[in-house]
């Protein structure tokens, strides 16, 4: 039975300024639910979104609220071991609220791995593989600096893959700062962009025309997530990759950009997915349509960075790789061991459920009063 369930906000300073398009980030406020069960067994789930209300229409406190107000109450008192239950009854009774779901979600699936002794991957249906190259994301706002920290990736052997943010200065002034960048990493870098939807339709036609040329790989939401028939014009225009991202919420959106034939890839997001089951329906959509893939983050702590990883690890085909390194950008870390990144991949966690576990201690020292 479920006991209790928890909303948990702690705020985290972040190893440099993350500059992006619609906000610069300093710290990042990490939204974690605890589910307690009567079996003893306790889960956890995170719904962590960026920048406040700058990225997305749901905030940390607003998650925060929902959950322990109209979320939290309907599923206390019902069966642990029915996640499907659960979730149908939020489903069915809560309008919205992706990131919360997604949480709830997760926490009900952990405990669920928890008590049948099984990683979460194998709930999902089975991994098909036990590590996931990831992106880094450079985003000082500085083209030396970004150039300086790419190469000190590279020698870590920790990324090769580097998304650069883009989008708050001009056309050209974006263009030359990421061909710069690319020039000095040359071939032993995959080079993308994110424009977090900054750019109008003729922006990005001569933007990513200038990025094609310069060796860029891949395109990540260039212009306004509303407007997904330039998004389809600019992806039938364009040879280099168009990815939907703000676009994408959840398996409707797949299934009807899908149809309209608006990305070659879709960043599938966990929480923007509305939880891992509906993630899960987004990337089916995608290998139905012949769209890649590419797990993408919102830049979430230990806990929704692994949970992605394991619905990550189920998807027969995951061409564009990921970008699960949340946790690195964060000073803190609030896992006993924290998750393993080697040889340019994250290794996808073992043990059950999750195969995490929290340093409550270290948790009560970063958690809002
Ligand atoms: C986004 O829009 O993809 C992911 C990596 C990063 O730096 O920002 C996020 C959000
Ligand atoms: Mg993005």
């Amino acid at each position: 039975m479920i006991l209790s369930i928890e909303t948990i906000l702690a705020d985290v300073p972040t190893i440099r300024a993350h500059k992006m398009s619609v906000a610069t980030m300093k710290s990042q406020t990490l939204v974690l639910v605890r589910v307690r069960c009567a079996d003893g067994i306790e889960g956890w789930g995170e719904a962590t979104t960026i920048g406040g209300l700058n990225y997305g229409e749901e905030s940390p406190e607003s998650i925060k609220t929902n959950i322990d107000t109209h979320i939290a109450p309907l599923l206390v008192g019902m069966e642990a071991s029915g996640v499907a239950m659960a979730m149908a009854k939020v489903r069915k009774t809560i309008q919205g609220n992706r990131f919360a779901k997604c949480a709830i979600e997760t926490a009900l699936l952990d405990a669920q791995g928890q008590r049948l002794g099984v990683p979460l991957s194998e709930l999902l249906g089975g991994r098909v593989r036990d590590a996931l190259p990831v992106a880094w994301t450079l985003a000082s706002g500085d083209t030396a600096q970004d150039i300086a920290e790419a190469q000190q990736m590279l020698e870590l052997r920790r990324h090769r893959i580097f998304k650069l943010k883009i989008g708050s200065r001009s056309v050209a002034d974006d263009v030359s700062h990421v061909l710069a960048i690319k020039r000095a990493l040359g071939d032993a870098a995959s080079v993308r962009v994110d424009v977090n939807q900054a750019w109008s339709e003729l922006d990005a036609m001569r933007g990513i025309a200038a990025l094609q040329d310069g060796g860029v790989d891949l395109i990540e939401q260039p212009v306004r997530a509303d407007n997904t028939a330039a998004l389809g014009r600019l992806a039938a225009r364009f040879d280099v990759a168009i990815m939907a991202d703000e676009a994408l919420h959840g398996p409707g959106d797949a299934f009807r950009l899908a149809c309209a034939g608006s990305a070659d890839v879709y960043a599938v997001k966990i929480t923007q997915s509305g939880g891992l089951i509906p993630a899960q329906q987004v990337a089916t959509v995608a290998q139905l349509a012949g769209i890649g893939l590419y797990g993408g983050t919102m830049l979430e702590g230990s806990i929704g960075t692994a949970a992605s990883a394991h619905l990550c690890a189920t998807f027969a085909d995951l061409s564009w790789d990921t970008e699960l390194f949340g946790p690195l950008l964060l000073t803190q870390e609030i896992l006993r061991e924290p998750l393993v990144y080697r040889d340019f991949m994250l290794q996808v966690p073992t043990g059950p459920g999750l195969g995490v576990q929290i340093d409550t201690d270290k948790l009560r020292r970063l958690v809002r009063q």
